[in-house]
């Protein structure tokens, strides 16, 4: 594949999509094509997956095992009809969760066998993955605060999956700090607890950096 797939982790109100919508917007602005996606989402069935999982009351009964499934299922649609074609007419494709957060929210988080969990992202992304991802790195009771001042402007609730206990969070934390270790080639970490405008100029050093090393880079200095 010969574009740049690019993903954006961490947890709740760690900053992944105002960032995320932040370096695609540049680099379209710098005459790149990109495709911004999310996960859970992204196409029709994503969409409704994602309904399921974060504010219908049916996905109150989910058992961990159905749940990491269901990610599953909506990443397999994505990958299959939107991040795989677009890698390959050499697009940029920033993607708002990808592989990753199944690790770390359902493995980590849940507590389900991490490698098993891991298997399971080969055939769900179809090969597809990441040739870098950031992970927005906060601590939880930063992330909820931001989260609730968000949830205060728009009237909004958290969804079923923020409403997890404290324990849960700070071990999703936890295990995507581990993926980070296991990972160093690919993963970059970043403090998000900075200034979004800091974060940003970090973020957009280190894509110039991979764009550069995989010859995209349409930059002529
Ligand atoms: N999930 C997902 C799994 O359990 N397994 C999986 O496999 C996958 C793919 C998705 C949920 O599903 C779970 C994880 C999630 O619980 P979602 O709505 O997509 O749900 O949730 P999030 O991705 O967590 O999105 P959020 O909107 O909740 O958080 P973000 O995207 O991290 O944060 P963002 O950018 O929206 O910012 C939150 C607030 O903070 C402010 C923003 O303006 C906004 O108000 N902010 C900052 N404030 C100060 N300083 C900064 N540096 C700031 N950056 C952002």
């Amino acid at each position: 594949m010969t574009g740049l797939f690019i993903t954006f982790e961490g947890i709740e109100g760690s900053g992944k999509t105002s960032q995320a919508e932040r370096l695609a917007g540049d680099l379209e602005r710098d005459g790149y094509d990109v495709l911004t996606v999310r996960e859970p989402g992204g196409t029709g069935i994503g969409e409704a997956i994602r309904d399921l999982l974060k504010n219908d009351p049916r996905g109150e009964h989910l058992v961990p095992e159905a749940e990491t499934l269901l990610f599953s299922a909506s990443r397999a649609q994505l990958a299959r009809t939107v991040v795989v074609p677009a890698l390959e007419r050499g697009a940029i494709v920033v993607c708002d969760r990808f592989f990753d957060s199944t690790t770390a929210y359902q493995g980590y988080g849940r507590g389900l066998d991490v490698d098993a969990v891991i298997g399971l992202h080969g055939f769900a992304a179809d090969g597809a993955r990441p040739d870098i991802t950031i992970l927005l790195d906060l601590d939880v009771e930063a992330g909820f605060r931001r989260l609730g001042s968000r949830h205060a402007a728009d009237g909004t609730q958290h969804d079923r999956i923020e409403r997890e206990v404290r324990e849960f969070h700070v071990r999703t934390r936890a295990g995507y700090l581990e993926l980070a270790r296991r990972w160093p080639d690919r993963f970059r970490v970043m403090d998000s607890a900075r200034d979004a405008d800091a974060v940003a100029t970090d973020i957009r050093r280190v894509v110039d950096q991979v764009l550069e090393a995989k010859g995209l880079s349409n930059d002529p200095g």
